[in-house]
C-alpha cells in the first residue's frame, strides 16, 4: 500500500470531531459494546485497536502493523499512518487526541478523509478499548513531534505531553492492558490473533503486518503481494488443483469495491469465505448471492454451448458448480447493512447485481481463454451432478426399506421428547449404546432426546455425499434434526427439531475421535447448526470422589485436587483396581478416588445430575470465530493427506480452532 494520501490529509481540522457521550456506559454494559467478556470479548479488543490502523492503510497512509504480545499480557499495537491528531480541540478545550480516546463515537466521527471501511459491525471506537483498559497508553509521532498521553480505566491522568523530536515519522502506537475487573480472564491465545492478522494480510495486500509474543517468543510477519490469490492458495495449499493458478477477478462500481478469487479442488468440499469490509460475513448475504449465481450461470452456459454438458441428458444445480471450489470473496461497501441471526449477513441489495455482472463478464472471458482449464471444471461438476443423484436414488431406496425409519418416519433409535418447541428442546448424540441407554433412563423426557450412535461414524472428509448418505449413523443424525444436509440450498433451518444439539463421548481417545468425526460433519455438512449456536459438547465428569456417604464429581485435574484438599483426603493409595470402565484409587483414609474412563460407568442418575441437568451441568457451545482457520485443520486432521497431518500434530499438543 503506498503512501500516497499526506497531501490531502493536510486539509483536515481538529473540529471534525463530533462529541457524544461519556465512557461510563461502557464499563457498566461492556457487553453492549464488545460483545461479551469472555476470551472472545477480550480478544476483540485487539481487533478494534488494529482495525483503526487497518483504516489508516486502507485510506493509503499506513504500510505497516507491528503487533506485541507484551509478558505482562498487555498488547501494543503501531502503525505508520498519519497519527492521531494532536491539536487544541476547538470546543472541547482539550487535544484532539484526548478527545478520540476518552470520549465514545468521537473516534468514528472523526472525517479521516480515507475510505473507512474496516470496523462497521465491531467498529466501536478505540476510546471503548480505552475504558476497558486498566490503562492505556499513547504514542503519536506528527508533524516532526512525538506526544504521549497515559490514561486508567479511561480517564487521562494529565494533559497530552510532547516528549521529544521526530525525524520523518509518523505513526500512532497504543498500549493496553484489558481490566481484570471487567474481563474473566486476561490471556491472549497467540493463535487466535495470529489468524486474524494472517486473515487482514491476505485480504489487504502489500500491507505488513508483523506479531510477536513476547511470552513465548512466538512471532510471524505477513506481506502477501498477491492479496486474495495468494489466500486461495494457502488455503488449498493441501490440496490438488484442478484450475491451475486462483482465478482472480476485481471490479468497482457506484464505490463499491469488488475482489475475488477462486479454483477448484480436487475434494468434495466447497469453503467459500465472504467478507465485507475486511470483516468475515459467515451468514453470507448479497455479495455471495451475486457470485453463486454469476458462476452457476457463466458455468453451465459454458458448458452447454462447447457441448461438455449435454443438457437433455442431466441438469445441474449449484451446489455441483461450487463442489472443489475454495473461493474468497471480499468487498468494500460504504455504508454496510448487516442482518442475520448474528449480523453476519450483507443485506444491501445493489452489491448483488454488481457483483453478479463483474463476475459473469470475467468468468465468461476467463472461460473462453482458457478452453483447456474450462472444460476440467466442467467435468468435475459433471460428475458431482452424478453422485448427487446416485445419492438421491439411494435414499429413495433405503426410505423404502424397512426397520431403519419407524413409523413417525424418526430413526429407530431415537428416544424422541415430548415437547415439540424447539427452543426447548435438545438432542443428545451419545457414544455407544449402553450409555444411550443411561441416557434414554435419566432424561428429563418431556425435553430431552436421546440418539445413541454405535462405533465410529464416517469421516466425512474422505467420502462423496452418496457414500455419506449410506451410512446409517449419519442418516439417523439428518433424518432426527429433520432438515436435510447441505449448506444453504438444501438445508431448512426453519425445520430443526431441537434448539441444542449435544454431542456426549467418552472421556478418552475413543470418544475425542468420535467427537472430531461428529464436529467435522456439522462442518461440512451442516454448517448452520454451528453458525446458528445450536451445537453444544458435553462435558461429563472425569473423577468421582467418595468418601463416607459424600460423593462429588471432578470435571478436571484441578478441581480434583481442590475435592480431595476439602475432604481432607490423603493421597496415599493402598490399592487401585481396575476394571473396563473406571479406574479406582482406594486410599489410606478409606476413600475411593475413581476415574471414568467411559459414560457407560454412570449410573442413569449420576448422568443426569453430572452432565444433562440444564441447572448443574456445563455445555462448552461450539463457535467458528474463524472459519478459514478452522477449513484448514478439519482438511489436516481429517483429509486424505498424511505429512501435513503429521506436521500438524507435531506443532500442536492441544486441538482446538474450532472454539469450543
Ligand atoms: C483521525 C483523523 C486522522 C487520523 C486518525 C484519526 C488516525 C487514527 C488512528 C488509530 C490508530 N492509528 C491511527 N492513525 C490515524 C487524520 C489526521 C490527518 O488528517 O492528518
Amino acid at each position: 500500500m503506498a503512501k500516497n494520501g499526506k497531501e490531502q490529509a493536510n486539509s483536515y481540522s481538529e473540529k471534525d470531531i463530533q462529541v457524544l457521550s461519556g465512557l461510563e456506559h461502557v464499563r457498566k454494559r461492556p457487553a453492549m459494546y464488545i460483545g461479551d467478556v469472555s476470551s472472545r470479548g477480550l480478544h476483540h479488543l485487539v481487533y478494534e485497536v488494529v482495525d483503526n490502523s487497518i483504516d489508516e492503510a486502507l485510506g493509503g497512509f499506513c504500510d505497516k502493523i507491528h503487533l506485541v504480545i507484551n509478558k505482562d499480557n498487555s498488547v501494543s499495537v503501531e502503525d505508520n499512518g498519519r497519527g492521531i491528531p494532536t491539536g487544541m480541540h476547538p470546543t472541547e478545550k482539550k487535544s484532539a487526541l484526548e478527545v478520540v480516546m476518552t470520549q465514545l463515537n468521537a473516534g468514528g466521527k472523526f472525517t479521516r478523509d480515507t475510505y473507512k471501511v474496516s470496523g462497521g459491525l465491531h467498529g466501536v471506537g478505540v476510546s471503548v478499548v480505552n475504558a476497558l483498559s486498566e490503562w492505556l497508553e499513547v504514542e503519536v509521532c506528527r508533524e516532526g513531534s512525538k506526544f504521549f498521553q497515559k490514561y486508567f480505566r479511561g480517564k487521562a491522568k494529565s494533559p497530552v505531553k510532547e516528549t521529544g523530536k521526530v525525524k520523518n515519522k509518523t505513526g500512532t502506537k497504543v498500549t493496553f492492558l484489558a481490566d481484570k475487573e471487567i474481563f474473566k480472564a486476561i490471556t491472549y491465545k497467540y493463535e487466535t490473533i495470529e489468524d486474524r492478522l494472517r486473515e487482514l494480510a491476505y485480504l489487504n495486500k502489500d500491507l505488513t503486518i508483523i506479531i510477536k509474543d513476547e511470552r513465548s517468543e512466538k512471532a510471524n510477519e505477513f506481506k502477501f503481494k498477491g492479496g486474495l490469490t495468494d489466500f486461495v492458495k494457502y488455503l488449498d495449499e493441501d490440496e490438488k488443483s484442478i484450475s491451475g493458478k486462483p482465478i482472480f477477478i476485481e471490479g468497482e462500481k457506484d464505490n463499491i469495491k469488488i475482489e475475488i478469487a477462486f479454483q477448484y479442488n480436487e475434494s468434495y468440499n466447497d469453503n467459500i469465505y465472504t467478507y465485507v469490509n475486511n470483516i468475515n460475513t459467515i451468514e453470507g448475504g448479497t455479495h455471495l448471492e451475486g457470485f453463486k449465481s454469476a458462476l452457476t450461470r457463466t458455468l453451465n452456459n459454458y458448458g452447454i454451448k462447447n457441448g461438455i454438458i449435454k443438457s437433455d441428458k442431466i441438469t445441474l444445480t449449484g451446489d455441483d458448480f461450487r463442489e472443489g471450489l475454495t473461493c474468497v470473496i471480499s468487498v468494500k461497501v460504504p455504508e454496510p447493512q448487516f442482518e442475520g441471526q448474528t449480523k453476519t449477513k450483507l443485506g444491501n441489495s445493489e452489491v448483488k447485481g454488481i457483483v453478479q455482472s463483474v463476475t459473469g463478464e470475467q468468468l465468461g472471458n476467463f472461460l473462453e481463454e482458457n478452453p483447456g482449464v474450462s472444460k476440467k471444471i466442467i467435468e468435475k461438476c459433471l460428475r458431482a451432478a452424478e453422485a448427487r443423484e446416485a445419492a438421491r436414488k439411494a435414499r429413495e431406496l433405503t426410505r423404502k426399506k424397512t426397520g431403519l425409519e419407524g413409523m413417525s418416519g424418526l430413526p429407530g433409535k431415537l428416544a424422541d421428547c415430548s415437547i415439540s418447541d424447539p427452543a426447548q428442546t435438545e438432542l443428545y448424540l451419545v457414544e455407544g449404546d449402553s450409555a444411550g441407554g443411561s441416557a434414554k433412563q435419566g432424561r428429563d423426557r418431556r425435553f430431552q432426546a436421546i440418539l445413541p450412535l454405535k462405533g465410529k461414524i464416517l469421516n466425512v472428509e474422505k467420502a462423496r455425499i452418496n457414500k455419506i448418505l449410506e451410512n446409517d449413523e449419519i442418516k439417523a443424525i439428518i433424518t432426527a434434526i429433520g432438515a436435510g444436509i447441505g449448506n444453504s440450498d438444501e438445508f431448512d433451518s426453519d425445520k430443526v427439531r431441537y434448539g441444542k444439539v449435544i454431542l456426549m463421548c467418552d472421556a478418552d481417545v475413543d470418544g475425542s475421535h468420535i467427537r472430531t468425526l461428529l464436529l467435522t460433519f456439522f462442518y461440512r455438512h451442516m454448517r448452520e447448526i454451528i453458525d446458528t449456536g445450536k451445537l453444544y459438547i458435553a462435558q461429563p465428569p472425569l473423577y468421582k470422589i467418595k468418601k463416607g456417604k459424600t460423593e462429588l464429581y471432578a470435571y478436571d485435574d484441578d478441581e480434583r485436587e481442590e475435592i480431595l484438599k476439602s475432604m481432607k483426603i490423603d493421597k496415599k493409595k493402598v490399592v487401585t483396581v481396575e476394571d473396563e470402565n473406571t479406574v479406582n484409587v482406594v486410599t489410606e483414609t478409606k476413600a475411593v478416588i475413581s476415574r471414568f474412563k467411559g459414560l457407560g460407568e454412570m449410573n442413569p442418575e449420576q448422568l443426569w445430575s453430572t452432565t444433562m441437568n440444564p441447572e448443574t451441568r456445563t455445555v462448552l457451545q461450539v463457535t467458528n470465530e474463524n472459519a478459514a482457520a478452522a477449513d484448514k485443520i478439519f482438511r489436516i486432521l481429517m483429509g486424505e493427506e498424511v505429512e501435513p497431518r503429521r506436521k500438524f500434530i507435531e506443532q500442536h499438543a492441544k486441538y482446538a480452532n474450532i472454539d469450543a
